[in-house]
């Protein structure tokens, strides 16, 4: 049986294409900044973002986690979603390893933050308070569907984060899938901050990676974070080579992973007892939810789904994530519809 994994475009594994480049990368040792693939695939990133310059880091989490080591200092606090990435699911690194604590603002259900609800989070110099520092969002949004923030409402928060002298990190993970449902370079949502970290391993297929980009002196101090951090990996080349051939070949089509999104939301919108948002998908990402009619639990759901070969994340009591990426095809989105219409 064909296994259709849905649970999330980080289960893709590497192109052909990939693993040919991993083989023939040039490699040296990174944490003397010597290794050929690794500079060429930082600076490519610099490039595509409108930046000075990128560091390769392993993973997503440590990209945003470097970066807001490298603009607060402990005991500084970072405004952020009460649906971020990083409040949500890096383990709590940036007040456990960094001692920098997170406000939280509501996220709307479009992904962004409410500007007054921000400028309220703004602490005054007042001895009794943390010092705020930063303000950070998430491109798409992940827990609010895989939403897209505009260019100008990402210009509207750094309006703001210059009134206040705060610095703007955005978590751009999947920034390429913005950059293409908007139909617009990814420079572009990326010029108003001062630092963004895009993955390679998610919906560009890369086997592992992510990158910060953001000034030379930025990217100096996270450099210095990451090493911190245990994340200088010396001959990464091989992965970055990788990682290079997903900048080259797999941007445009996340073009194709946002269609099948549309239709596999459109087919299990027509299934009785499951429920979505009709906006939705902005991108890769559906969501649906089971309806009160439905006499199944949601891990039930899962797992009967698990037993007719697909498999999909929970996302709440009775809530799943369906991500589509570059393993999956025309006929496995036919047949998750059908799989999913069958188990209810
Ligand atoms: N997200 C994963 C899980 O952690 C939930 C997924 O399957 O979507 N920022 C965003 C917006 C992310 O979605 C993720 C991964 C990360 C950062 C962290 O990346 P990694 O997994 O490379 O540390």
């Amino acid at each position: 049986m064909k296994i259709i994994d849905l649970r999330s475009d980080t289960v893709t594994k590497p192109t052909p294409a990939m693993r040919e480049a991993m083989y023939r990368a040039e490699v040296g040792d990174d944490v003397f900044g010597e290794d050929p693939t690794v500079n060429r695939l930082q600076e490519m990133a610099a490039e595509l973002l409108g930046k000075e310059a990128g560091l390769f880091v392993p993973t997503g989490t440590m990209g945003n986690l470097a970066s807001i080591l490298a603009h607060c200092q402990r005991g500084d606090e970072v405004i952020l979603g009460n649906q971020a990435h990083t409040f949500f699911f890096e383990a709590g690194g940036i007040s456990a390893l960094g001692g920098i604590q997170s406000y939280q603002v509501p996220n709307q259900p479009d992904g962004t933050l409410d500007l007054d609800a921000i400028r309220s989070a703004i602490r005054s110099d007042d001895a009794h308070f943390p010092i705020s520092r930063l303000i950070a969002l998430e491109n798409t949004h992940n827990r609010c569907g895989g939403v897209v923030l505009s260019a100008a409402y990402t210009q509207a928060v750094r309006d703001l984060a210059d009134e206040y002298g705060l610095k703007l990190h955005i978590d751009g993970a999947r920034i390429f899938n913005a950059a293409v449902a908007l139909g617009m370079p990814a420079r572009t949502l990326a010029s108003p901050a001062d630092s963004l970290t895009f993955c390679l391993s998610k919906g560009l297929g890369a086997p592992a990676g992510s990158v910060i980009v953001g000034d030379r002196d930025f990217i100096r101090r996270a450099h210095r974070a990451r090493k911190m951090l245990g994340g200088g990996m010396r001959q990464s080349g091989v992965l970055a080579a990788a990682g290079i051939v997903a900048l080259e070949t797999m941007i445009d089509r996340l073009a194709d992973d946002h269609a099948r999104a549309r239709r596999l939301a459109e087919g299990l919108s027509r299934i009785p007892g499951i429920e979505l948002n009709p906006a939705h998908p902005a991108t890769n990402m559906v969501f649906v939810d089971l309806s009160t009619d439905i006499d199944l639990s949601g891990a039930e759901v899962a797992a009967r789904l698990k037993g007719q070969g697909m498999l999909v994340s929970q996302a709440g009591l009775r809530r799943f994530r369906l991500v589509t990426h570059c393993w999956i095809e025309d006929a496995d989105i036919d047949q998750a519809i059908s799989t999913f219409s069958a188990v209810l």
